[in-house]
């Protein structure tokens, strides 16, 4: 299994510029971690939608919702913390790309949740890509700040 993803730290694209560590440290903390990162999310996606969809790759120690830091409710991601390393791989294999209330949701490896890192850290309170988004679902109420990003 661990096979696939040796080179993980190449197929991760995303790097958390607040990692409190050398690149060394952060690629070491993916390839060992039991946490996965959820992005692309509804707003409107429940725990318990995460929970029953996420525990068919394994059995999850903790959830945590993705909160715009100024209202306080979902902005469309989360951090899914499992027992075992094969568990979030599997996620990561099989979950990643599959359909969450008429999204293809992505799922990534995560270094680990730590406390703070809930938050949305954009300046609107949400998601920081959310803010250079062009395109706005009205269905779901999503994306569309680039507009005012660019108006700034
Ligand atoms: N494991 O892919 C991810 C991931 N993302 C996207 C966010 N998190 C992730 N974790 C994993 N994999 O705890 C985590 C963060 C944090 C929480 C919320 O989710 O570690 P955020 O999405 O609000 O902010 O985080 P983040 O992740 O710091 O922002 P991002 O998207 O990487 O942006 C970084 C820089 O790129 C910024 O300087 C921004 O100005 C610029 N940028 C981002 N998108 C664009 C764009 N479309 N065009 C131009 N510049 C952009």
């Amino acid at each position: 299994m661990a096979s696939l993803f040796k080179d993980l730290a190449k197929i991760s694209a995303y790097r958390d510029r607040r990692f409190p560590g050398t690149q060394e440290e952060f690629e070491d903390a993916l390839l060992k971690s039991t946490t996965v990162y959820v992005g692309n999310m509804s707003f409107y996606t429940t725990e318990e939608q995460v929970y029953e969809l996420f525990s068919r790759a394994g059995e999850i120690k903790k959830i945590v919702m993705g909160l715009d830091k100024n209202t306080k409710t979902p902005c469309g991601f989360s951090f899914i913390m499992y027992y075992s390393r094969d568990d979030a791989e599997d996620s990561v294999k099989y979950i990643s790309g599959t359909i969450l209330d008429d999204r293809p949701i992505r799922v990534d490896f995560d270094w680990g949740f730590q406390e703070g890192r809930q938050w949305g850290r954009g300046r609107s309170g949400g998601q920081v890509r959310d803010e250079y988004r062009t395109d706005y679902d009205p269905v779901i109420r999503r994306g569309g700040y680039g507009k005012l990003v660019q108006k700034e």
